[in-house]
């Protein structure tokens, strides 16, 4: 019902910040790439982001800011619908009729709501049913993949419980949607703290994260400021000890693009972590000096990502309307009727 033959693809990134090398090759880089083979929808959930406090004039900037960078990073609006959750009405209204099925003890056992929670001096509600906002995000396209990093699975696999959950209480209405994780760099690591994943939000310590908008010099202090270990051998390994030589060559090996074989082919012979911090900084330098350059040039022309942003929320609400009119009525509301005018 209203699926084509391609899967279709659904996913967000929260306009907090900028957008990270951790959000790059986790999400990004397989958005961009896979893009040709399937019907996409990438979706700016400014929604999610007020779930922590923000300021307002702040988060318009960073907004815009993050719908310049994705397609700079390679996001096509003749391939992919790109837009901002808060443009399509039907994302806050199906969360809300989610929230009326969605029992209270799954949402307090998610983890990050729990790691986000300590770090708040006053949670907010928003924070709890974060989730059943981004279940709705996916289930009114009617998503049959989501793209993400590792952090994000167990809300995907949340998702599909809440739409079992639904179909089984009033009748199948929504596809179960299938997390897609990459085998390599679905978590990359903070390069001053390789046990902490690379995050936006802890992104004010220096040399934790690098922004794809980063400087050459800002990109090549932190790869050589990054933590690794008192030995010397160059290859992946899953021992914490080397967790940041495994997180300097898993960067090399998605931004390269070569197996692991071939990464650690490329070391031997290297002298020392020194030699390899510098070769993971020039790879990354050179592939994101492209994306740095486009950026700058989209982000002159605020009308033309405002016009992108129109088109996209658009395509997304021809789209999700429908679905959401169709779960109102499942649910027993009843539909307004047309106004009779003589
Ligand atoms: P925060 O850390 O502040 O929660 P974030 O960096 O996780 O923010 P999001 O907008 O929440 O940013 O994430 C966008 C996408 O990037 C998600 O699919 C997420 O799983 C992925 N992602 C985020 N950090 C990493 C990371 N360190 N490694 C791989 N993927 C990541
Ligand atoms: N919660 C996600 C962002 C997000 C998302 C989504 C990802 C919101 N809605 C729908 C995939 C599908 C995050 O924090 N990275």
């Amino acid at each position: 019902m209203g699926q084509t033959a391609r899967p279709r693809v659904f996913s967000g990134i929260q306009p907090t910040s900028g957008v990270t090398l951790g959000n790059y090759i986790g999400a990004i880089k397989n958005w961009v790439d896979f893009q040709g083979q399937k019907d996409n929808l990438f979706c700016l959930v400014d929604l999610h982001a007020i779930t922590i406090k923000q300021d307002p004039a702040e988060l318009r900037a960073r907004t815009r800011e993050l719908m310049a960078m994705l397609l700079a990073c390679g996001l096509d609006p003749a391939r992919s619908i790109v837009f901002l959750q808060s443009h399509v009405r039907a994302h806050t209204e199906a969360a809300w009729l989610l929230n009326c099925v969605t029992p209270i003890g799954w949402l307090q056992k998610m983890t990050q709501f729990k790691d986000k929670s300590v770090k708040q001096e006053s949670v907010l509600t928003g924070l709890l049913t974060y989730p059943v906002l981004m279940a709705a995000d996916i289930l009114i396209y009617k998503a049959n993949e989501v793209p993400v990093g590792e952090d994000q699975k167990q809300h995907v696999e949340l998702t599909r419980n809440i739409a079992e959950r639904f179909n089984g209480l009033f009748g199948e209405l929504f596809v179960i949607p299938e997390p897609v994780i990459p085998k390599l760099g679905a978590r990359i690591m903070g390069l001053d703290d390789p046990s902490t994943k690379m995050s936006k939000s802890s992104a004010h310590k220096p040399g934790h994260a690098i922004f794809l908008s980063d400087s050459a010099d800002t990109i090549l202090r932190a790869f050589k400021r990054a933590v690794t270990d008192s030995g010397g051998e160059i290859r992946f390994s899953d021992d914490p000890l080397k967790a940041g030589v495994n997180n300097l060559l898993t960067i090399y090996a998605t931004i390269t693009g070569k197996d692991r074989v071939n990464v650690e082919a490329d070391f031997i012979g290297a002298r020392g972590y020194g030699d390899l911090k510098l070769r993971v900084a020039e790879t990354v330098i050179e592939a994101l000096r492209p994306i740095r350059e486009r950026y700058e040039a989209l982000i002159k022309e605020p009308a033309n990502l405002d016009a992108n942003m129109r088109r996209g929320a658009e395509a997304a609400a021809a789209i999700s309307e429908p679905i959401v009119r169709q779960m109102k009525e499942m649910m027993g509301l009843t539909p307004a009727q047309p106004s009779l005018s003589v």
